[in-house]
């Protein structure tokens, strides 16, 4: 810690950046969703809190990214994407803030804006490699089934289509939030025609697909993919029909606390997302009514399941294309046994 931090002040005297604060709240929000643009936001809002700081000294500074980086992190906890990025930007920050000879502050302001800046420019280049390298899994004529909207997995059709191969897609709409829907005008954009379906047609219309192609928000060390829920029936049910499952996840997604035995926390979501008010009230009533809501009736809103590493066939990453029980080794490599959290005190 470095001398001149203060100690044991509450978050609420630091003065965080309000851009900090608007990234946080969109992406609680899922104005910004999907694992890729969280980082990339929450890596631009400490740079902006570096930048626009009044910090007088490397260790008030470094106490400010620290909240605005626990401000962040508090927002979702599925994503590994999102402390992967804190991670990278806050990396040796006690080592750089020490080295700021105590007092001046624009060393420490200076490479927390450099480090945010590489690793939005890294993240967009990982995509763009891991699509070409996805691009070759996926022959002209092939069709693919989606699930959600992954940036990572439409970076794979963007390349193929690219490459002159027709693709053709079917777009689950995935319930609740019907990202789907951003998969398909994505799609359309480039050219590929696509058909949108229910979630629960999906077993039916595997019979016509070459390749179920989905991101991921975390990958465990034992190769278990965490994606948007509904990813790990699609999986079985592409395995029943002999249909390979791909994963497109830069290695932003590899959750390296998981090297360690931790689990990866499944976010459960507002029932709001699910129900309206007159659907709940359809269903159980009102206290006024014949019926009453008398707690007998819960709606479960997990945003993600594990699908178990025997149902993937292959994770494609920007360092190559792995058979999911050997992605510790990239996941090793990248980490080592380093799982620092910066953000806490
Ligand atoms: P990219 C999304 O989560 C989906 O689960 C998607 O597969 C994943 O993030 C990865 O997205 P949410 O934010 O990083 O919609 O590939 O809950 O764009």
């Amino acid at each position: 810690m470095a001398d001149d931090e203060p100690a044991g002040h509450p978050d609420a005297d630091l003065s965080l950046h309000p851009d900090v604060e608007a990234t946080a709240a969109a992406i609680a929000a899922m104005e910004i969703r999907g694992a890729a643009a969280i980082a990339d936001a929450a890596a631009a809002a400490l740079a902006t809190q570096a930048e626009t700081s009044d910090a007088e000294t490397p260790g008030a500074l470094r106490a400010e990214l620290r909240a605005a980086a626990r401000r962040l992190h508090d927002t979702r906890p599925t994503a590994v994407s999102l402390p992967n990025a804190l991670r990278y930007v806050l990396k040796e920050l006690d080592e750089v803030a020490a080295a700021a000879d105590g007092r001046d502050v624009s060393t420490l302001r200076a490479t927390v804006v450099e480090r945010a800046a590489e690793f939005r420019e890294t993240v967009a280049a990982a995509q763009s490699r891991l699509g070409r390298i996805g691009a070759n899994r996926l022959r002209d004529g092939d069709t693919v089934l989606t699930h959600c909207h992954s940036t990572d997995a439409l970076a794979c059709v963007e390349a193929a289509v690219e490459d002159g191969k027709e693709i053709e897609a079917i777009v689950k709409e995935t319930r609740p939030r019907k990202q789907g829907h951003i998969t398909a005008r994505q799609l359309r954009e480039w050219g590929v025609p696509v058909t949108l379906i229910v979630d629960g047609a999906a077993r039916r219309h595997l019979r016509s697909v070459d390749h179920v192609l989905v991101g991921a928000d975390s990958i465990a060390a034992d190769g278990s993919v965490i994606n948007k829920v509904g990813t790990s029936g699609l999986a079985v049910v592409a395995r029943e029909q002999g249909v390979p499952v791909m994963v497109a996840a830069a290695t932003i997604k590899l959750h390296p606390e998981t090297l360690t035995g931790h689990t990866v926390e499944i976010e459960r979501r507002a029932e709001s997302e699910v129900l309206t008010d007159e659907e709940r009230t359809a269903i159980v009533g009102s206290n006024e009514g014949e019926r009453s809501d008398d707690g007998s009736f819960a709606v479960d809103n997990p945003a993600f399941d594990v699908t178990p590493p025997r149902f993937v066939d292959a994770i494609v990453t920007e360092r190559g294309q792995f058979p999911p029980e050997s992605i510790v080794t990239l996941m090793r490599e990248l980490f080592g046994e380093d799982v620092a959290a910066p953000w806490t005190r």
